[in-house]
């Protein structure tokens, strides 16, 4: 009678767990490691923990401070990421390199979530080869001990009387896309300009800015702010957000001109380990619940419709995070420049060695 007792209870206990979704079997398709190549500070670390305390996979992360440095180093040969996280149009450029793997959907099946506007995108019609993770802005963040008003036009990071006037210490993005797309908006032209005579221009802009440049910084220009060190620089709105949650100097504002806007994606390298494992934990982020915990971490914009409500009210009600139309109008996606990367590459490289 006791055995039978005992027995009866083990399945009732079973059955309970099952139910809970505590004693689900454990997928025998998932790797036990998943290698993540990523943008610093660009997610809360406890996401990792947790998909690890749910499916068993630890999961290590490796960060890159621009997307060129992704691409140099995946073409140097590392070959052991499964999940990197590749702007707008580094995604089509590493698609025509043939550097990523197909996505299978069907493991992804939280793609669902994603709101329309990210869907079918220029750099990756289909989305074939990437999911949209995180969306934001590129402009000015400053010290508001330094500035009572904004200074809301690229003129306070290139104009030489403005500059003089203000004695900005600034620091640049060191990200040749992104620096001399800014000074080629300063100067009225395209952030995709191939034009070689604009090249030129905003060549000259960006030396003659030097005098007031204490740091080409892609990681970190928001603590340069933060410390003082500097009194507005050209950097990425989130990272000024997280920066002003700690430090109550700290600002930012999409400039007058407009700017560079970007979605950055997941993508899976065509030499990844565990694509199946890497495909389980980019459904996981698109967890309506996890995708926000993303977005309330790092203060950049959700592409997941169904994650809204569970976004800090503050966050979504930041003009500044969230732009009105009004201002979304005046922003450009960077794409893809072809040939004339190789005049980007060079001329950073000359303007940084003046
Ligand atoms: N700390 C994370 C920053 C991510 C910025 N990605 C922006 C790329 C725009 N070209």
């Amino acid at each position: 009678m006791n055995r039978w007792l005992s027995l009866i209870g083990a399945l009732f206990l079973l059955a309970t767990l099952s139910g809970s979704g505590l004693a689900a079997a454990p997928d025998p398709k998932l790797a036990k490691e998943l290698h993540v190549f990523n943008w610093s500070e660009y997610i809360d670390p406890e996401i990792y923990r947790d998909f690890e305390q749910e499916f068993g996979v630890k999961v290590t992360e490796d960060t890159f401070a621009s997307n060129e440095d992704l691409l140099a180093k995946l073409q140097a040969g590392a070959t052991g990421y499964d999940l990197i996280v590749p702007s707008d149009y580094m995604v089509n450029v590493m698609h025509q390199l043939d550097l990523l793997a197909e996505l299978d959907f069907a493991n992804i099946p939280n793609f669902a979530n994603v709101a329309e506007t990210f869907l079918d995108p220029p750099y990756d019609p289909g989305n074939r080869y990437s999911v949209p993770y995180q969306w934001g802005t590129t402009g000015i963040g400053y010290d508001t001990n330094f500035f009572e008003e904004p200074p809301d036009s690229l003129a306070y990071l290139f104009n030489p009387d403005v500059l003089a006037e203000t004695a900005g210490r600034v620091s640049m993005l060191n990200d040749s896309r992104e620096s001399i797309g800014a000074a080629l908006k300063y100067l009225g032209y395209s952030v995709n300009s191939q034009d070689e005579k604009e090249l030129e221009e905003a060549k000259q802009i960006l030396i003659q800015q030097k005098e007031w440049v204490t740091a080409y910084e892609s990681d970190g220009f928001e603590d340069l702010l933060a410390a003082g060190e500097v009194d507005l620089g050209l950097g990425w709105s989130g990272d000024y957000f997280m920066a002003a949650e700690e430090a109550d100097n700290v600002w930012y504002t999409i400039p007058k001109e407009g700017g560079v806007i970007w979605t950055d994606n997941l993508a899976i390298p065509r030499t990844a380990p565990s694509q199946y494992t890497a495909e389980v934990f980019i459904n996981y982020l698109l967890r309506p619940e996890v995708s926000a915990k993303v977005t309330n971490y790092t203060w950049y914009g959700s592409p997941n419709e169904a994650a809204t409500e569970f976004i800090d009210p503050q966050i979504l009600e930041e003009p500044a995070i969230y732009p009105p139309a009004e201002v979304m109008e005046k922003l450009e996606f960077l794409r893809d420049v072809g040939e004339a990367t190789m005049i980007y590459d060079r001329m950073w490289t000359e303007i940084k060695l003046q």
